[in-house]
């Protein structure tokens, strides 16, 4: 019989879903499944698509990934859903509004939310990559709020980040504070149907960095996705993008320093996880907390004395 991974290189896709399952599960036979698939990846163009809630980001995706697959190309969608903590629903929402993605019945459309981790990065979204590359897409765009430092990382292990506003979100201010600007490598401007549109794109070219000759110079987009306006301006876009890192955009050292980058980050919220579920029980640390909170030592101490305490026990562990 056939290992999952066997039938995910084949274009199995339920074998595909049943993987980023266990993943998602953080089931160790999913991990052992997926090491089997590393000689698979790093062939499709991952595209991150990223800006506040409501900016018709699922609208935009659901637009550019029919058109590419009248192109002939295969493509995998992730969307990570963060309002899905609060109601299943949303999931069926999101998919719902990738009508026409969907009705080409034949685009692998993956919804998923970290319950586990409200506002972190999602857990399973690397290992969704890696399983749409092994079936063969040649395109998977994964679309997040990117709200918080640790969903940002989740584009590390994108090639082409696009970050999409409306004219609502023109305002400056609310664009230095999304700090979403810089990391894009397309912007692109939705809802142009709505006043303030040219106020916004000001604001928007002022805002993008400068680049010098040979690196990537971030295109602003216009579109309308809800009336498909602007769609085929993106899709030659990505198209561009694509081939500038074929030629020398794409190397193996910046693939590596984004593995270690989104590595690091999932390490930090696992060896927090696994402090906390120890601090539960613990005497020590019920001793330090108990001082701090009737002012027999201030905070700071506090603080360090517990990091102190756990530094010790872990190095004791190694030895
Ligand atoms: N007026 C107008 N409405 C649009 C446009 N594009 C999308 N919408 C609408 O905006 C609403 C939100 O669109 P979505 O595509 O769900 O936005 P989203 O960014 O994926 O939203 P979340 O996933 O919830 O963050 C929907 O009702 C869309 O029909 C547009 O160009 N103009
Ligand atoms: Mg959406």
């Amino acid at each position: 019989m056939l290992n999952l991974a066997e039938r995910i290189i084949r274009g199995d896709e339920r074998s595909g879903a049943r993987l980023i399952s266990l993943i998602e599960a953080r089931d160790r036979r999913g991990y052992e499944e997926l090491t089997r698939l590393l000689s698979y990846i790093n062939r499709a163009h991952v595209v991150g698509v990223t800006g506040p809630a409501g900016a018709g980001k699922s609208t935009l995706i659901s637009q550019v990934a029919s058109r590419l697959h009248k192109q002939e190309k295969k493509l995998g969608i992730i969307a990570i859903d963060p309002t899905s903590l609060h109601s299943r629903g949303a999931l069926l929402g999101d998919r719902f509004r990738m009508k026409e993605a969907e009705d080409t019945g034949d685009i692998f459309i993956r919804s998923m939310a970290d319950r586990d981790q409200p506002g972190g990065v999602c857990h399973a979204a690397l290992g969704a990559v890696y399983v749409m590359e092994a079936l063969g897409k040649d395109v998977v765009i994964v679309e997040s709020v990117g709200a918080g430092q640790s969903d940002k990382a989740l584009f590390y292990l994108c090639d082409t980040i696009v970050t999409v506003f409306t004219p609502e979100f023109g305002d400056e201010l609310q664009l230095l504070k999304a700090g979403l600007l810089e990391i894009g490598d397309m912007v692109v401007l939705n809802k142009c149907d709505k006043p303030g549109a040219e106020d916004a794109m000001g604001a928007l070219s002022a805002h993008i960095p400068v680049k010098t000759e040979g690196e990537w110079s971030p295109p602003i987009l216009l579109t309308k996705a809800h009336a498909g306006e602007g769609i085929d301006e993106c899709v030659s876009a990505i198209e561009r993008r694509w081939d500038f890192l074929q030629k020398d955009g794409r190397t193996p050292e910046s693939r590596r320093q984004k593995i270690t980058m989104f590595v690091m980050t999932l390490l930090k919220e696992e060896l927090w996880r696994r402090f906390a579920g120890i601090c539960a029980n613990d005497r020590e640390y019920e001793r330090i907390m108990g001082e701090a909170q009737s002012n027999v030592i201030d905070p700071y101490t506090a603080i360090e004395r517990i990091a102190d305490s756990a530094e010790t026990r872990l190095r004791r562990g190694t030895q």
